[in-house]
């Protein structure tokens, strides 16, 4: 069982823009913008759509750099999150219902508040790199396993 979900972050060396999220799942998180890919839409839609959703902005170009799947002990599912980067965009960040937008240098990434697999992937996606990776967590969101590999093409 899968669910698909994006994720994607500005990035202009050297800064990069997170959201501070609201409420639901990964509520008190910064975390790049996104969410679940809706039936009848690509996956490309999905992210231009939570991306303006969330945080007021328009994203036109975006690169595909990831793939990480992520489960939690004793559950079946599978969340398949499509990370990517935009550089550029439309408009100014706007704080909405569920996301707070902030710039961050890439050197001061507020890790203590994020979620607990990105400090392994950011090194990667600040490289430029392509990556596909596996996380399994606890119940208190804790890291039991993880896989992480840079990969030529995803
Ligand atoms: O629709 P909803 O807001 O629930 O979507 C969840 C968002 O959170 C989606 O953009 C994917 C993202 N996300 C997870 N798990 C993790 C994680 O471990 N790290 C990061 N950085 N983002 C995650 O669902």
């Amino acid at each position: 069982m899968s669910k698909i979900a994006t994720l994607c972050l500005i990035y202009q060396h050297p800064k990069i823009l997170l959201g501070m999220k609201k409420r639901g799942f990964g509520v008190d998180k910064w975390n790049g913008f996104g969410g679940k890919v809706e039936m009848g839409e690509t996956i490309s839609q999905a992210v231009k759509r939570e991306f303006l959703e969330e945080a007021g902005v328009k994203v036109e170009q975006i690169e595909w750099v990831g793939i990480l799947n992520f489960q939690q002990e004793n559950d079946p599912e599978v969340l398949e999150v499509h990370l990517f980067r935009a550089n550029d965009f439309e408009g100014e960040p706007r704080e909405s219902d569920e996301m707070r937008p902030q710039w961050f240098n890439c050197d001061e990434l507020p890790f203590a508040e994020m979620w607990p697999d990105d400090i392994h992937w950011m090194p990667l996606f600040l490289e430029g790199k392509k990556f596909k990776g596996k996380f399994l967590f606890d119940a208190k969101n804790n890291i039991l396993e993880k896989e992480l590999e840079i990969v030529e093409d995803l």
